[in-house]
């Protein structure tokens, strides 16, 4: 018998925050940390014995270490089955399909998403449910006790397991069955879309650029968008993966994916430009000259969902984070479905999509999603834009303009600060919380504040509730501004905030959203004295 049970100590717990543990990738390779996250996970659901796993991660640094790792612990821990993506690869929507497809009791997914990768950039760990989602809070509360209480965990000696190979092997008495990562995924994409119509846009010259930023979406876009749907060969670029994201940061917005953006607006640009991040959840839209917020995006694909063949029946209702603009609210409104308002992560979809009470939903950070898995979806995204534009015959400048002048545009901005010191943080967020009873009525900038408050959420499934979930300033007129502190951000606090204005007169519509949003911007620095308690004269990043 080869199990160990292996004393520990608890680990430096840090509470489990959107999508589950990230920490920087030394702290994760320290002696027993992942082990102890690992146990901690099992130990919180209930144990491990006779349960099947889907186990996968991005391919950043230490993803193949940690699996290894993973698999030795399940099979001490009397797991039955794991099923492992072919080389630890599998991108979280692809996981989150597996999870449902084999209807295992969930997944452990190694990635820290669109954060960079390298032996000094950053790891994570999440556990997903049954349904293919991300743990709900009541779970990662349990995985994060268990994380400060943790006494041993249980480890198999094993050489390293051969996972390039596909098929099944055994473990310590557990079935280890190796699967390509993209198979099972790319025949859910072709059951959504209309493929035959995507095929016949490209077959009239229609031209493409997917940056798949060296993450994992590189050969789930080149199998799906050059293999099948016949885009021109080298459509797919940095399309392989590479355990540093060749030394890039893979978050598909315009600073982190500027090449594209810089092609996009060149005069040579393709028809459609998109781009995905580390872990294949998040997209990018852009078309020739016209870059494609993720609000709007999210609006835009509610608003014209009928013309994919998985959504023709018309959708059960939407959803969107909070932050997200309120562009999908106007869809929402003019087609007669609820929109819910639920905090920001995707875990807070999961109730909403299994009920059948919403279809589609969405984040402001990249995030596209439907009821097909449990997860945000990058390359589902890129998939439904190319079946837009195929059925309705238009650019992508063109599809936006429409949408404006008929729903009106929701000027839209997020303003980070990174590594902003701790306290001077926390320390804003809790003076604008003490002043937010005094702020209605009160007119900054010429705009009269309507209402403010702090969100919290009551789940309409399960009744739980999620306090403390941003500090949200809505102006007459439909202005709005957020302040929330990131969950996912591993050095010091990083400070989001959100910045909307509305325009609904066809005629007053502008090109420059930053323009649109000066008032609001000053707005948001007055109220929350930005400059002065972050020390900061400018954000780090404005998507
Ligand atoms: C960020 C985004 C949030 C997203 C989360 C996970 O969280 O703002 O919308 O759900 O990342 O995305 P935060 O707490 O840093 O603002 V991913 O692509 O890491 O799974
Ligand atoms: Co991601």
């Amino acid at each position: 018998m080869t199990r160990h049970v292996v004393a520990t100590t608890p680990i430096e717990g840090q509470k489990p925050g959107t999508s589950g543990l990230r920490k920087k990738t030394p702290v994760f390779m320290q002696p027993h940390y992942l082990e102890n996250f690992v146990q901690s996970i099992f130990n919180a659901t209930g144990g491990a014995e006779g349960k099947t796993y889907v186990v996968g991660g991005d391919g950043r640094y230490f993803n193949d270490r940690a699996a290894q790792v993973i698999l030795r612990m399940a099979a001490a821990n009397g797991a039955k089955k794991v099923i492992i993506g072919q080389n630890a690869i599998l991108s979280t929507p692809a996981a989150s399909n597996l999870i449902r497809i084999r209807e295992t009791d969930g997944g452990i997914i190694m990635s820290a998403s669109h954060n960079p990768g390298g032996p000094k950039e950053d790891f994570g760990v999440k556990f997903n449910n049954p349904n293919g989602g991300p743990a709900p809070e009541g779970v990662t509360e349990k995985i994060f006790e268990q994380t400060k209480t943790l006494t041993e965990y249980a480890i198999c000696d094993s050489t390293d397991i051969d996972i390039a190979t596909l098929g099944t092997k055994t473990l310590e008495g557990m079935e280890i069955e190796v699967v390509d990562p993209v198979a099972d995924y790319a025949e859910m994409m072709a059951g959504i879309f209309d493929f035959d119509a995507i095929k016949a846009l490209f077959a009239s010259g229609f031209t493409l650029c997917f940056d798949a930023m060296h993450a994992v979406t590189g050969p789930y876009a080149k199998a799906i968008l050059e293999g099948t749907l016949g885009a021109p060969e080298g459509s797919v670029v940095n399309a392989v993966p590479s355990p540093d994201f060749g030394g890039g940061h893979p978050d598909p917005n315009p600073i982190w994916a500027k090449t594209l953006m810089d092609l996009m607006f060149s005069s040579g640009a393709p028809d459609f430009g998109a781009a995905s991040d580390g872990d294949g959840d998040r997209n990018m839209i852009v078309g020739r000259n016209a870059y494609v917020t993720p609000s709007d995006s999210l609006a835009v694909l509610a608003a014209n969902a009928e013309l994919v063949p998985a959504y023709k029946g018309g959708l059960k209702g939407v959803a969107r984070s909070m932050p997200t603009s309120r562009a999908l609210d106007r869809v929402a409104e003019a087609a007669g479905y609820a929109c819910y308002e639920t905090p920001t992560g995707w875990k807070f979809f999961g109730n909403l999509l299994d009920a059948g009470r919403a279809t589609l939903c969405g984040e402001e950070s990249a995030g596209t999603g439907s009821d097909h898995v449990r997860e945000k979806d990058g390359l589902w995204a890129v998939l439904f834009w190319l079946n837009v534009l195929a059925a309705r015959k238009q650019s992508v400048a063109e599809v936006m303009a429409d949408h404006w002048s008929k729903y009106g545009r929701n000027y839209y901005s997020r303003h980070d600060y990174e590594a902003v010191d701790s306290d001077a943080a926390n320390g804003l967020m809790q003076a604008l919380r003490t002043r937010l009873p005094n702020l209605k009525g009160r007119v900054v900038e010429g705009m009269t504040v309507e209402a403010a408050d702090e969100f919290a959420y009551d789940d309409p499934v399960d009744g739980s509730r999620s306090e403390g979930q941003g500090i949200r300033i809505m102006f007459k007129g439909g202005g709005r501004i957020v302040f929330r502190l990131s969950g996912t951000g591993t050095e010091g606090a990083t400070l989001r905030v959100y910045l909307e204005t509305v325009e609904t007169n066809p005629a007053a519509l502008q090109d420059n959203p930053q323009n649109a949003l000066s008032d609001v911007v000053s707005a948001a620095d007055k109220l929350a004295e930005i400059r002065t308690r972050t020390g900061r004269n400018a954000p780090d990043v404005i998507t």
